[in-house]
């Protein structure tokens, strides 16, 4: 009996026994925004368990879409009707149909070789695998010492408010069993995303197992966050759920991110641009 069998034995009410334990099928999320020459290293990295792979694009204007569907034909492309990463989180989570769901950014930053960490994470028992810079074997060569500031204080606050140890508040490297999402209820659209679902998580009483991750600088082009601006939009996140006093999970039913999906292209439609004729 595997720990996550043995984790729910008996236990056919909960959530977890309605996913395929055994081989819980695997979507990996990426929101992008003008990411076309990160893309190929991440793409190319991610690890053979992962079974579907769902790319939010947020009205890129470079070659995003076009690249991700070269190197990846089977991704599915899913286009976000409004903007911020927090929204197109949102639009990946509605679309993925897997049983467990990776949320990973396109910079680079984040190394795909770790998702097995995460899932593991999740097969021990947990609910929700949270990716942390700051916890033992995890590191950022990324950070700026006013996001750290940012990110501790914020951090602290959150322990505080909601009874969390967490060590990592900010950060987007994240796994989870699908059966989170309605206690998740995204429906923030910047980048207190991560703040939002973290706390949620946490009122909602799941389980929730840090894993190191190491971080890594964004190969190419500039981050979207501004440090003083999306920290003022993380806190709000906090104090607002701080005054909501009761944790309502959303109806998943009645939870539908407007986003649209084009038809995957014919195959053969990448080589046919590229030949002569
Ligand atoms: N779809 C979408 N993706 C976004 C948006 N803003 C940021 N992203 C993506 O979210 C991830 C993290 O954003 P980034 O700018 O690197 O922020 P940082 O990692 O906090 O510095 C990257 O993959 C971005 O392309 C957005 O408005 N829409
Ligand atoms: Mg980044």
């Amino acid at each position: 009996m595997s720990a996550l069998d043995e984790a729910t034995a008996g236990d056919a009410e909960h959530p977890r026994a309605a996913h395929n334990m055994q081989s819980p099928r695997i979507s990996v999320v990426i929101p992008t925004l003008n990411e076309a020459s990160n893309l190929p290293h991440v793409l190319t990295r991610l690890p053979d368990i992962v079974d579907e792979v769902v790319l939010v694009d947020g009205h890129s204007i470079d070659d995003t879409i076009a690249v991700a569907q070269m190197i990846r034909p089977d991704i599915r492309i899913v286009l976000q009707v409004e903007t911020g990463k927090g929204n197109a989180l949102a639009c990946g989570f509605a679309a993925a149909t897997g049983d467990i769901i990776v949320m990973i950014d396109a910079d680079g930053s984040n190394d795909p070789a770790e998702i097995p960490r995460f899932v593991d994470a999740l097969l021990a028992g947990n609910d929700f695998a949270k990716g942390s810079r700051f916890t033992d074997g995890g590191h950022s060569h990324d950070i700026t010492p006013l996001r750290s500031g940012g990110n501790r204080v914020l951090g602290f606050a959150v322990n505080v408010l909601f009874r969390t140890h967490y060590t990592d508040l900010c950060y987007g490297y994240n796994a989870f069993w699908r059966h989170c999402l309605p206690d998740m209820n995204v429906t923030c659209t910047g980048f207190e995303v991560e703040t939002l679902i973290n706390v949620r998580v946490a009122r909602a009483g799941l389980s929730v197992a840090e894993v190191p991750s190491v971080e890594h600088k964004r190969l190419h082009g500039e981050s979207n966050l501004h440090a003083v601006r999306d920290g003022f939009r993380v806190l709000r996140a906090i104090l607002g759920e701080r005054l909501s006093r009761r944790h309502i999970p959303v109806d998943p039913d009645a939870w539908h991110p407007m986003f649209h999906e084009p038809q995957a292209p014919p195959s053969g439609w990448v080589l046919r641009i590229a030949s002569d004729d």
